[in-house]
């Protein structure tokens, strides 16, 4: 009797806590919407008692694509289809150096790619990046009359599965969708800075974008591949139109799960070293929440030099910018003006160590920068929060 009454003692509690039992995930997500409400109570004291002009009322609110309205998100849309049938300026005055450069969206890939062997895997990889994506955002406004929010893709939401992102779903308030399937692939093998090769399996997709905005016939990437063989023409920079293609992965999408931004926000703790080990790293393999990014979209994506050929590398550069953001965020003072590593890839060959006047050069979109001119999210050129 007694040990009938044990067992469905047993039962009983089981059945009761499993339900119970939180799902470390959703903890995760929720864990990352209290860091970034204390980013923005943070950063929203800090312009208070500031006289740089930025102020809470002209501050430019980042939003997530989903938050974008529908007409939002078309005219995000048509301002990128703008910027690529404008002409561009490395065509007009060092045509040699990129002959494939045909818009102004080029100039960010061909900019991208001259940088990259500097900006990955080094002291320059954040606030390269977050120039950058400032410098398209301008374009994009200035050029081609763009008036609402930036977004970014938080890819913690999708973690499951890329191909459910309303992002991807291939409508036209979307970025287009998955590529079409091609059975019978190979891996692809990807360099990485340093000098590592990263095998890239097939996954869901791999030929052209079918559906949506940038599908085969609507959108044309003309330059690269410059991180996978065969190469483009000219070592990349050359003309080498087609289609854009992807290849939706949910394995790779389990490197940008909401844990995996708390590892970064909670457990860096303020080390800027460790911020950047969790953005390419994990666990001392390649992985991380920024290549993660990439590979879990696939094909131009994993181009380490010409992956802004997909225009979701906008939207994934804005989200990485945002967990930096919101790990600065958390100790404005003590996060803000920290350095780490050099300014080559993986160190190769060796540089010294970055210091706050340590300068990037943009090429033709923009004068250099100094990392000490890209580290505040609210001061000189920049005054923007995420939402
Ligand atoms: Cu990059």
């Amino acid at each position: 009797m007694l040990a009938r009454v044990t067992i469905l003692l047993t039962f009983l509690a089981v059945a009761l806590a499993a339900p119970l039992t939180p799902d470390p995930e959703m903890v995760a997500s929720q864990r990352i919407a209290v860091l970034q409400k204390q980013y923005q109570q943070n950063t929203l004291h800090l312009i208070a008692a500031a006289t740089t002009g930025c102020t809470a009322e002209n501050i430019r609110r980042r939003k997530e694509w989903n938050a974008l309205t529908n007409p939002e998100k078309k005219s995000f849309i048509a301002s990128i289809h703008c910027l690529n049938a404008l002409p561009s300026e490395i065509q007009r005055t060092n045509a040699t150096h990129a002959p494939g450069a045909r818009t102004r969206y080029d100039d960010f890939i061909v900019t991208h790619i001259d940088q990259t062997p500097f900006v990955h895997g080094s002291g320059l990889f954040l606030p390269f990046h977050r120039h950058l994506v400032h410098l398209f955002e301008t374009d994009l406004r200035a050029r081609c009359g763009y008036a609402g929010p930036l977004p970014y893709w938080d890819w913690t939401r999708s973690w499951r599965d890329p191909r459910r992102a309303q992002l991807f779903d291939g409508s036209d308030t979307s970025l287009g969708g998955n590529g079409r399937f091609v059975p019978g692939r190979n891996a692809t093998p990807i360099g990485l800075p340093g000098g590592l090769v990263k095998l890239i399996p097939p996954a869901t997709g791999g030929g052209c974008v079918t559906e949506g905005p940038f599908a085969e016939g609507k959108y044309e990437v003309r330059l690269g591949p410059v991180g996978y063989e065969p190469k483009g023409p000219d070592g990349g920079l050359g003309y080498n139109p087609r289609c854009l293609t992807r290849d939706l992965s949910p394995e790779f999408s389990k490197g940008t799960r909401p844990s995996a931004v708390t590892a970064l926000v909670d457990g860096c703790k303020d080390d800027l070293g460790c911020v950047n080990e969790e953005m390419d790293m994990a666990g001392g393999v390649p992985g991380g929440i920024h290549a993660s990014g990439h590979w879990q979209v696939g094909l131009h994506a994993l181009d380490v030099y010409a992956s802004p050929s997909d225009p979701v590398f906008w939207l994934h550069h804005t989200q990485v910018d945002r967990v930096w953001t919101i790990w600065q965020g958390q100790n404005i003072e003590g996060r803000t003006r920290q350095v780490w590593g050099t300014s080559t890839a993986a160190n190769i060959p060796p540089t010294p160590n970055v210091t706050l006047d340590t300068m990037m050069d943009l090429g033709v979109l923009g004068p250099a920068k100094s990392i000490r001119q890209l580290v505040s999210p609210v001061e000189g050129e920049y005054c923007y929060m995420y939402e």
